[in-house]
């Protein structure tokens, strides 16, 4: 009998899949997940897709085919009322969505970028990464896989550019300001009134590569590149850091935490 739950084409290591997959969980739907190799994932989404998304999550629900974590988390609110991650009042979802969107846009591909310029200033560690997400017999060509996924991330995003991970890192650092800020504003707990909401989920997966949370897809014991671990430091004292971590304690469940890979 085929399989006619949701399926999410996702990669384990991703802060936009993670992101799809908290909303999965919250709502607690029985789902399963496809995980192609980081790079080939994106002719499997344009195929997927009909070209009108090239990254993954792209989420298969009930014959129609969602790209963009974004819309991913309104189609599953549509078909998936309890456990609302929109607020109820509108100006609150308005609020809401407008975050989703800071954070998707402002954070999201900073972070990446900034994890991986590092990782391509230590091969031998990226390497190391990059062989837990390939299949086991790729695996055993480590130093191609390392080549690939330095050749993939600067290609692709630019990560061997200096000047480029120095504007991410100040990215950041601008997204953890807002997130500070709306955190003080609304009383440090929640983003939007005093409910967990899609706000909260966002700006945390998004933040998980830079805070590395316990409960969140990469284990805590991940070694880390030296020069992100230095740039973490600088942002460790800061309400919205241990903020991504309380709220992966106490909302992030069940996760299901994954082995390192290479791609974010
Ligand atoms: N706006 C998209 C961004 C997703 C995204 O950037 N996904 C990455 C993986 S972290 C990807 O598939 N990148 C492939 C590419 O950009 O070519 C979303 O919210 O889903």
């Amino acid at each position: 009998m085929s399989d006619t739950r949701p399926r999410l084409w996702q990669i384990d290591i991703s802060h936009f899949s993670e992101k799809a997959r908290w909303a999965l969980d919250h709502k607690g739907i029985d789902h399963n997940r496809r995980s192609p190799l980081p790079g080939v994932h994106i002719a499997v989404a344009l195929w997927l897709t009909r070209g009108a998304s090239k990254t993954f999550p792209v989420l298969e629900l009930e014959g129609r085919t969602i790209g963009d974590s974004t819309a991913v988390i309104a189609a599953l609110e549509e078909r998936f009322p309890d456990h609302p991650l929109y607020p109820e009042d509108p100006e609150q979802q308005r609020r809401a969505l407008e975050l989703e969107d800071f954070f998707d846009e402002e954070l999201g591909p900073y972070a990446r970028l900034a994890v991986f310029h590092d990782l391509i200033g230590e091969p031998e560690l990226f390497a190391e990464i990059a062989v837990q997400s390939v299949p086991a017999p790729m695996g055993r060509a480590k130093g191609l896989v390392g080549a690939y996924a330095r050749g993939y991330t600067s290609l692709r995003f630019g990560a061997d550019n200096d000047e480029a991970a120095a504007r991410a890192r100040a990215k950041i650092v601008a997204a953890m300001d807002r997130l500070d800020a709306e955190l003080e504003a609304n009383g440090g707990e929640f983003l939007i009134g005093d409910r967990f909401s899609v706000a909260d989920l966002t700006a945390a997966s998004l933040f998980f590569p830079v805070v590395a949370p316990e409960n969140a897809p990469v284990p805590a014991d991940q070694p880390t590149p030296a020069a992100f671990e230095e740039f973490r430091e600088g942002l460790r004292h800061r309400p919205g850091y241990a903020w991504v971590e309380e709220t992966f304690r106490r909302h992030r469940k069940p996760a299901r935490p994954v082995a390192a890979a290479a791609s974010l």
